[in-house]
């Protein structure tokens, strides 16, 4: 046994043998290997683990075979102003991407089926917060909950890893998507799902040439992004672009007598009225709303405005009822 494991190590490896479901096993042994430094000390620990892994991974798609499609349903409540689901093909770089643009601990690897069970985490930007969700990766053998995860997202973050030909990456998607009921193009069946295309790894690869391709098949219908976790500047421009389209507004209250404090926002979708904005805080304020005052800096600093006035992001409200 190598010398130098975090003490963490040894209550992940306790859990891990306490564990009695496969898959929770597998959860941990996840975990140990994300702990564990990586050195060459280390190197026959890591084998070991990436084994064990793989023979429970065999282990559970036996089973999977054998049972049928049952099995535990996972999904992930929405927190935040909205939830962003990522989608792609297996070691296209999704959970890179969630561990560099929140505080979700989730484990990244230079081998495909890393991630089995969704992952979630927190990204701050200004004054609110928005979930991301690091999925497992799509494939013929994909577990249906996963579609599931997929139809509660407010946004699809499509990431296509950009050494690879991104054109079969997105039909692969688009087709096991649509086989789902879940369309990310105008269609007569139902909604369209809002989807932002990320080609990741764009320090490796040719992606510039790759985002010209997807434009040329698919044109201007959604948004395309070159990203790389070691490139701050492509991350700064996808947490604007997700900003962007979760098409939302900031609204700040205040209380008649008080200052501005521009603090902690009330999401809502862009378009919403002062009214709107009176029922999310109280449904009482719904009923008995008068009328509103409102500051913000386009030229409005205490005038009167009725319930239908519609808002604009950062706007101040003083309820009168
Ligand atoms: N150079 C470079 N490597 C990256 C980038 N993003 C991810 N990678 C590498 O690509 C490999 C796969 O990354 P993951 O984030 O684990 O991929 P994934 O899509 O979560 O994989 P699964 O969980 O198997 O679906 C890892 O070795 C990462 O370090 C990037 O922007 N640049
Ligand atoms: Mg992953």
């Amino acid at each position: 046994m190598p010398a130098n494991l975090p003490p963490q190590y040894f209550d992940v490896e306790k859990q891990y043998r306490e564990a009695k479901d496969p898959e929770e096993k597998l959860v941990y042994l996840q975990q140990l290997l994300s702990i564990i430094p990586k050195h060459k000390g280390t190197e026959k620990l890591q084998a070991d683990l990436k084994t064990r892994m793989k023979k429970i991974k065999e282990t559970l798609v036996k089973q999977k075979k054998t049972k049928g499609s049952g099995g535990t349903w996972y999904q992930v409540e929405k927190q935040g102003a909205g939830q962003i689901v990522l989608v792609g093909l297996p070691n296209s770089g999704k959970s890179a991407l969630v561990s560099v643009m929140t505080n979700a601990n989730v484990e990244v690897a230079d081998y495909p089926f890393t991630t089995q069970l969704p992952g979630v985490g927190m990204m701050e930007y200004q004054n609110i917060k928005i979930q991301i969700v690091d999925t497992p990766p799509l494939h013929a053998d994909a577990p249906p909950w996963l579609f599931g995860l997929y139809r509660n997202g407010d946004i699809l973050l499509f990431v296509l890893d950009g050494t690879h030909d991104v054109i079969e990456q997105f039909d692969m998607i688009r087709t096991a998507l649509s086989e789902h009921n879940i369309y990310i193009e105008k269609h007569e069946y139902g909604d369209v799902k809002k989807t932002i295309i990320a080609v990741a790894k764009c320090d490796q690869g040719k992606t510039e040439t790759a985002i010209q391709k997807l434009k040329s098949v698919y044109g201007d219908t959604f948004v395309y992004l070159q990203v790389s976790i070691v490139q701050d500047s492509t991350l700064t421009r996808i947490r604007d672009t997700i900003y962007q389209e979760l098409n939302i507004i900031r609204i700040y209250t205040k209380k008649i007598g008080q200052s501005i404090q521009k603090q902690e926002p009330v999401v809502l979708p862009r378009g919403s009225t002062v009214i709107d904005a009176a029922e999310h805080i109280h449904k009482d304020f719904k009923k008995n709303l008068k009328f509103a005052r409102l500051w913000n800096d386009k030229g409005y600093s205490g005038q009167r405005v009725e319930k239908q006035h519609i808002l604009a992001d950062e706007d101040v409200l003083e309820f009168h009822i």
